[in-house]
């Protein structure tokens, strides 16, 4: 993989199927209009964006019932299919790819074009509240946006709509940041497959600089490896981004959020990052969800470098 790109393509992917909740489909229009592609473009990158924002509405099955508690299966997995063709092509042409949601289900997708390109190597390093690999047997929910992680390992099983998902990423490649909001079921699933997560315990016990040498460590010991970083905002504690559907306390400092992505940068082995879950519909105030969006825009610009001199 290309080390140090010099292009980075932006997918806008305004998608909240894997939710119940309105309007974090808006949050690609959010940030776009608070100027992250300019911001990108201020740090050197060039930036291919279509200026398309995908709600790939003609992907919507006119009849979607749920399978057993599943929720939209059918148009999540034809989402997740399309954002995953849309990152493989993008990193084939050796593209940074950037991805701004939209709930987290789409993890999938974007994880998927990675792994279809980067193959067995590809790390991911999940930033999250929550673990996101329920199965469709484990889910309580039956929010998809809660089992992406379960498909890329290939312990989800059959679901109608999800029938094109390659499992391509290794167990011991991936790990977590900021966990504090686990189902009993997916620590048994953590357990099982020997997943590495670093919880907000390890984040108080250790630090954040010891936690991301330790996560790189253990899935890119030699720094060679092609990174791949989900960031979920409400891995940051809702006094920094409020305007999230599953805002969960205690979380990530500003500074802990941050650092992780310039920890990241300065590997120089990035090759795609989603910013998911920014939802401004919520939040209390206008305030409240503007902080939120200029958060999502701040640590895209960190992971893209900005902070390194
Ligand atoms: N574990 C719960 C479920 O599966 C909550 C998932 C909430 N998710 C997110 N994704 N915001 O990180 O329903
Ligand atoms: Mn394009
Ligand atoms: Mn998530
Ligand atoms: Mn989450």
């Amino acid at each position: 993989f290309i080390k140090s790109p010099s292009s980075v393509a932006v997918l806008g992917v305004s998608f909240s199927g894997g939710q119940p909740k309105g309007g974090v489909d808006e949050g690609p229009i959010r940030m776009i209009e608070h100027g992250i592609l300019d911001q990108i473009k201020d740090l050197g990158w060039k930036v291919d964006h279509d200026g398309r924002l995908d709600h790939y509405k003609d992907l919507e099955p006119a009849e979607d019932p749920d399978i057993g508690i599943l929720k939209r299966p059918r148009y999540v997995g034809a989402v997740s299919k399309a954002v995953s063709e849309a990152v493989e092509s993008h990193a084939r042409q050796g593209q940074m790819v950037l991805t701004l949601g939209g709930d987290h289900s789409i993890g999938l997708g974007t994880v998927s074009g990675s792994t279809a390109v980067y193959g067995e190597d590809t790390c991911l390093i999940w930033v999250d509240a929550h673990a996101d690999i329920n199965t469709p047997d484990s889910t309580d929910s039956g929010n998809l946006h809660g089992c992406p992680i379960s498909w890329m390992l290939g312990i989800a099983g059959k679901v109608e709509g999800f029938e094109w998902v390659q499992p391509r990423l290794k167990p011991s490649n991936l790990v977590y940041i900021g966990l504090r909001d686990v189902d009993p079921a997916e620590k048994r699933i953590l357990r099982e497959h020997n997943i590495k997560a670093f919880s907000m315990f390890e984040v108080d016990k250790y630090g954040i600089g010891k936690v991301v040498e330790m996560a790189l460590d253990h899935v890119n010991p030699d720094r060679t490896k092609p990174i791949h970083l989900s960031f979920d905002v409400d891995a940051l504690d809702p006094s920094v981004a409020p305007a999230t559907g599953t805002p969960v306390r205690g979380g990530l400092t500003f500074r802990e959020g941050h650092y992780i992505c310039e920890a990241i940068a300065e590997t120089k082995c990035l090759v795609a990052l989603d910013v998911v879950e920014v939802n401004p519909l919520l939040g209390s105030d206008e305030a409240s969800w503007q902080q939120t969006v200029k958060i999502g825009c701040s640590l895209v610009r960190s992971a893209l470098g900005e902070t390194l001199l």
